[in-house]
């Protein structure tokens, strides 16, 4: 176990356990033409995590450990995509309609895809997923057992949306949950402080909160230990 200096206490993180989350780094939440565009948001709260987030994914690639990046996006007749969510805050563009990037939360259009910056490689795990949480209709709790996995760290955006529901629903399933509080951002930095606020409090209700220096810290102190 490595120990992680996190809040509300240490989080024990175990090396052969552990996968990284990466939730929703798409250029439809990131960059003007998008989703999160056509919703009335500031994208550029979001492209500025980046960096860190390419931290956070290098330190794992270095430790060998696994990745996982999830997609929020629908197959292209929208089947998996309920009208009620097509319909929710009256955007500019809807689901489904073509915008500057293609059309918006479809699967396999270029503003669906991941930024270039945060790309994944060959082997790294990619979810596609219809809803905010990640486990909802994606199989993903499958491939986390097969591999043996009980401890996730979580990064990406937006911080009270997609990130704390799939944190919340990961928490339910029995992993011990870890959020890099630089790694993921909100187009409402208060609903950010917020959200981090609501996992820690009441001991670690939902789990653990620690900046990306803190796990680089641990994990070099697990290697000078080796
Ligand atoms: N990925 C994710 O958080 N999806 C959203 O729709 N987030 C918003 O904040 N709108």
């Amino acid at each position: 176990m490595i120990s992680v200096d996190a809040r509300p206490h240490p989080y024990l993180l175990d090396p052969a356990h552990t996968a990284l989350v990466v939730i929703d780094m798409q250029r439809d939440f990131i960059e003007k033409g998008g989703f999160g565009d056509s919703l009335g948001n500031d994208v550029g709260r979001l492209e500025a995590i980046i960096p860190v987030v390419a931290g956070l994914i290098a330190l794992f690639r270095k430790q060998g450990w696994p990745i996982v990046h999830t997609r929020e996006a629908h197959k292209p007749d929208l089947s998996d995509c309920p009208p009620s969510k097509i319909r929710r805050g009256n955007p500019s563009l809807k689901i489904g309609d073509e915008g500057p990037m293609g059309r918006l939360l479809v699967r396999g259009e270029p503003g669906n895809q991941i930024v270039d910056r945060l790309a994944p490689l060959a082997g790294e795990i990619v979810i596609d997923k219809p809803g905010k949480g990640m486990f909802w209709a994606t199989g993903l709790e499958a491939m986390l057992a097969e591999r043996g996995i009980t401890h996730l760290v979580f990064a990406g955006v937006t911080t009270e949306v997609c990130v704390q529901t799939s944190m919340r629903e990961a928490n339910d399933r029995g992993f011990e949950c870890l959020l890099v509080e630089d790694a993921t951002e909100s187009y409402f930095p208060e609903f950010k402080a917020s959200a981090i606020e609501m996992i820690v409090a009441q001991g670690g209700i939902v789990g653990w909160v620690a900046p990306l220096a803190a796990l680089e810290m641990a994990a070099e102190k697990q290697v000078s230990h080796a």
